[in-house]
C-alpha cells in the first residue's frame, strides 16, 4: 500500500454507478472528498547534490553481489523436512541457503524420507496451508544484505546477535506471512490473463491467501485490500461489488497485496502487463526498488534513499504509441515504515530527492515501494473509494448513531486497524453501510483511502518489498525468485 504525501486534490464529481443506489453513490463520493485528510506534510523541494555515498555505493561489487536473489524458497517448498531436522541449529538453520544444504544432506542420509508422511508438496493451484509445508515451524529467511560503511561492525557483533535471538519468534511470524505472499503471487502470475474480471482476480487471490495462511480472526490473514490499480491509477483501487471491469491485454496492473501473522505485515507489490512494450516501465520501478533496498540501512537518511531511487527510475525510457517517455518517479507517493497492525507507522520513504533528514533505525520494518510513470509524476485522489482503515491512534469515541456504532464494532472485530475494502464488509454480511461508514470517516475514526491517480492516459508501474533492519543485517523479507 502506498503512502501519499502532500495535499491531494478532491475528486471530480463524475457520476458513480453503485447498483442503482444513487443516494449511496453521493455518499460514497463524499467519503472520497473527506479523505483529503492525508498527510499534508510539505516536503522541501531543495535540490541536493548527490553525495558519493549514494551515487557510487550502488556500483561496488559488494553491493551488486548482495543484490543477487537467494532463490531457494522453491526448494524449501518442495522438500521441507530437511528444515525440520535443522531446527536446533541456532540461527544457521534459518538461512535459505543452509536450508537447501540441509535438504541435500538429508537426501543423502535417508533417501526414503521423501516417502514419509510430513513431506508435503504444494498443490497447483495452491491449497495446502504454508504451515503444513514447514513441519519444523521454521519459515525461510528472506534475502540477507549486509550493512556497509559505518555499520560493518554489526555483522559480527555478539551483542547484536543476542538481540536477534530474542526477536527470532517475531522474524518467524513475518517470514510465514512472506512465504504465503510468495506462493500466492507465483500462482497469480500464471493465472492472470486478459479477459478476467477484476473481481475474479481479487477473490481468487484473497481466497488463496486465506487458505494458505489459515486465516484466524485478527491473528493471521489478509493485511489490506488487494490493490489491482490499472494504467494511470497508481494505487488504492480494488473493485467494489458489482464492478464489471475486465482486465485487458494492453493494461498495466499493479498487484499490491498484504499478508500478516499476529499483525506482522508483509506489504509487497509488482506490476503485471501482457504487452511487452511496457517492459522498460516495469523494469524501471523494479530496479528503483532494488536501489532503495540497497541504500536502506540503520542511520541512513530517508532523503538519500529517495534521491538514489529517483536516479535509477529516471534512467529509463519507454516508448508507447510512437512516443518516448522518460520514466518519472511519482513525487507524492512514498514507501513507509510498518508497525504491528499499522501499515503506515509514521516514516515515509521518498522516491525523489528532496532533503528529508529523518533516519532509518534498528528494528524498523519498511515497505520500499516505487512508482514509475509516463505522466506528470504526481497523483491526486479520484474515482470511487474502496479502501478504508480505522485510524491507528483514535481511542474510544462514544457514538450516538446506533448504525455507526454497530459498524465500528464490526470493523474493530474483523479488521481492527488493518485496512479493509467494501467487498470485505459485504462478504461478512454487512449491507447498507455506506452512510454509517461516511459518519465514521467524518468523525475521523476511519480514514477513506481513495484511488490515487496520475493523468488520464498515462501508465504507472509499481514494485514493492518489505524489509527489516535487523541488528546485524538487512533482511528483504518478501524477496522471492520472481523479484
Ligand atoms: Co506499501
Amino acid at each position: 500500500m502506498a503512502d501519499v504525501l502532500e495535499t491531494t486534490v478532491a475528486p471530480s464529481l463524475e457520476s458513480l454507478h453503485l447498483n442503482g443506489e444513487e443516494e449511496q453513490a453521493e455518499i460514497a463520493n463524499g467519503i472520497a472528498i473527506d479523505a483529503e485528510v492525508v498527510d499534508a506534510k510539505k516536503k522541501k523541494k531543495k535540490s541536493k547534490k548527490k553525495g558519493g555515498g549514494v551515487g557510487t555505493a550502488a556500483e561496488t561489487p559488494e553491493q551488486v553481489s548482495v543484490a543477487a536473489t537467494n532463490g531457494v524458497h522453491e526448494a524449501a517448498v518442495v522438500i521441507n523436512e530437511a528444515v525440520a531436522g535443522d531446527e536446533d541449529d541456532e540461527d544457521e538453520a534459518e538461512g535459505a541457503g543452509d536450508a537447501a544444504e540441509a535438504t541435500k544432506k538429508k537426501k543423502k542420509k535417508n533417501k526414503s524420507s521423501k516417502k514419509k508422511k510430513g513431506v508435503l508438496e504444494q498443490t497447483d493451484p495452491p491449497s495446502i496451508p504454508v504451515i503444513d509445508l514447514f513441519p519444523s515451524g521454521n519459515f525461510p529467511e528472506g534475502e540477507i544484505q549486509q550493512y556497509k560503511d559505518d555499520n560493518l561492525w554489526r555483522t559480527t557483533s555478539e551483542e547484536k546477535r543476542e538481540l536477534e535471538r530474542l526477536e527470532k519468534p517475531m522474524y518467524n511470524e513475518v517470514r510465514q506471512a512472506a512465504e504465503v505472499h510468495r506462493q500466492v503471487r507465483k500462482y497469480m502470475r500464471k493465472y492472470i490473463k486478459p479477459g478476467l474480471p477484476m473481481v475474479d482476480i481479487c477473490e481468487t487471490l484473497e481466497n488463496m491467501v486465506r487458505k494458505l495462511i489459515v486465516e484466524n480472526g485478527l491473528r493471521a490473514g489478509i493485511a489490506f485490500p488487494t490493490g489491482c490499480s490499472l494504467n494511470w491509477v497508481a494505487a488504492h483501487w480494488t473493485p467494489n461489488s458489482g464492478d464489471k471491469t475486465v482486465l485487458q491485454y494492453d493494461d498495466v496492473m499493479k498487484l499490491d497485496f498484504g499478508t500478516h501473522i499476529e499483525g506482522h505485515i508483509v506489504d509487497c507489490a509488482f506490476t503485471v502487463a501482457f504487452n511487452p512494450i511496457y517492459d522498460p516501465l516495469l523494469e524501471a520501478s523494479r530496479e528503483a526498488t532494488y536501489t532503495g533496498i540497497r541504500e536502506a540501512g540503520i542511520d541512513v537518511r530517508l532523503g538519500d534513499i529517495g534521491a538514489a531511487i529517483q536516479e535509477t527510475m529516471e534512467s529509463y525510457e519507454v516508448e508507447i504509441g510512437g512516443k518516448t517517455y522518460q520514466v518519472k518517479s511519482i513525487r507524492n507517493l512514498n514507501g513507509h515504515s510498518i508497525g504491528p497492525y499499522q501499515i503506515h507507522a509514521g516514516k515515509s520513504v521518498p522516491i525523489v530527492k528532496g532533503g528529508e533528514q529523518t533516519k532509518m533505525e534498528e528494528g524498523e520494518f519498511f515497505a520500499i515501494e516505487t512508482f514509475g510513470s509516463t505522466g506528470k509524476g504526481y497523483i491526486r485522489e479520484d474515482l470511487e473509494c474502496s479502501h478504508y482503515m480505522k485510524s491507528f491512534d483514535v481511542g474510544h469515541v462514544p457514538l450516538r448513531l446506533p448504525r455507526a456504532k454497530q459498524l465500528l464494532a464490526v470493523i474493530d472485530k474483523n479488521f481492527s486497524t488493518l485496512a479493509f475494502c467494501r467487498r470485505y464488509l459485504d462478504r461478512i454480511g454487512e449491507t447498507k453501510y455506506l452512510m454509517a461508514l461516511k459518519n465514521l470517516c467524518d468523525q475521523g475514526i476511519v480514514q477513506a483511502c481513495p484511488p490515487l491517480c496520475e493523468v488520464k492516459g498515462s501508465y504507472v508501474s509499481q514494485s514493492e518489498h518489505t524489509i527489516y533492519l535487523r541488528p546485524t543485517c538487512k533482511e528483504v523479507i518478501s524477496r522471492g525468485d520472481d523479484f
